[in-house]
């Protein structure tokens, strides 16, 4: 055998030994993702910026499988600095070399180079996330992880659709140079200037109010939402007006249904909340509002969404809604 081919068979060997090792370590079904990180260009607040991405969206694709399901996700880093990819929430038991967060259990995934990891999902169900964990590359590159019951189990809240909200922010400057500079003068990672509700920051930001993010619904449907805050530091109120939200779930795990105008949400957190189209016909304003309780440098600014029934019905106007820590300005 000549020094070709006995290269050939350890190349073929070590991916035998990778591919059995998964599949000893795998439960439930499998389910295969590629996350291509790249610089992409996108357009907010009147101006047009690359910030690195998942597969091209902002947020990141949202990523599904059943109760106690294993994901093999190929990360493929085509970005300008390493960077890791964490599974928020999943406990990966007996599996930390696939959780992500840098220099603590993984190495950095260098440019041009591709890492698969292995997310061993046990328990955890309802809605988790997934970002990198790189300095603040977690602001850009991040989505929903959506765990359904087993097949054949039936989610505990009766609900007709569903919908993923993620709660996130725009940076005017590159978030890699705002963070260098500040370890460089010790002073704080300059502030967002715009939240975002599913990429879009909404109409009451400049330039921004042909694609703020609707989610178009039936009259007398209940369904879920599945919301994620990807907001780096920041804690937010998020409410729609005239509805009540029914918080169900948190972190991947179900709750003791609770009724509220409002929820406060943490950086990192998830919800699960069931709102009913109860209401008439109409657009109702989805909103955020930071929680700011410092005179430090703070984003204050307030993010929309809009609730748009449908059917034939003459629109006054949008219904707006007052959250606790924020005034509303309508532009
Ligand atoms: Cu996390």
């Amino acid at each position: 055998m000549g020094a070709r081919e006995k290269s050939s068979l350890a190349v073929f060997l070590g991916f035998l030994f990778t591919f059995s090792l998964l599949l000893c370590m795998a439960k439930g079904d499998v389910h295969a993702y590629t996350l291509v990180l790249q610089e992409t260009e996108f357009e907010r607040l009147c101006e047009k910026k690359s910030i690195l991405v998942a597969n091209g969206s902002f947020p990141g694709p949202t990523l599904w499988a059943h109760q106690g399901d294993t994901l093999v996700v190929t990360v493929v880093n085509n970005g300008n600095y390493g960077v890791t990819i964490h599974w928020h929430g999943a406990r990966q038991m007996g599996n930390p070399w696939h959780d992500g967060p840098e220099y603590v259990t993984q190495c950095p995934i260098q440019p041009k180079q591709n890492f698969t990891q292995t997310v061993l999902l046990d328990k955890e169900e309802g809605t988790l996330w997934w970002h990198a964990h790189s300095d603040w590359s977690r602001a850009s590159v991040h989505g929903a992880l959506i765990i359904y019951p087993k097949p054949g189990n039936e989610h505990p809240y009766k609900h007709d659709a569903e919908q993923t909200i993620i709660l996130g922010e725009w940076y005017e400057k590159n978030l890699t140079e705002m963070v260098i500079n500040a370890m460089r003068t010790g002073g704080d990672v300059n502030t967002s200037v715009a939240y975002t509700i599913n990429g879009q920051p909404g109409d009451f930001y400049q330039c921004s109010k042909e694609s703020t993010f609707r989610m178009v619904v039936d009259p007398g449907k209940t369904y879920l939402l599945r919301i994620t805050s990807a907001i780096m530091n920041e804690e937010m109120f998020f409410g729609i007006a005239n509805h009540t939200l029914t918080l169900v779930g948190m972190d991947g795990a179900y709750l003791e249904q609770v009724n509220t105008s409002y929820i406060m949400i943490a950086p990192g957190q998830t919800m699960d909340v069931l709102v009913t189209t109860d209401q008439e016909p109409s657009r109702y304003y989805m909103l955020g509002s930071p929680f700011v309780d410092t005179q430090a440098p703070t984003d204050r600014t307030t993010p929309s969404a809009i609730l748009h029934y449908n059917g034939g019905y003459q629109l006054l106007h949008i219904l707006i809604y007052t959250l606790p820590a924020g005034q509303i300005r309508i532009c």
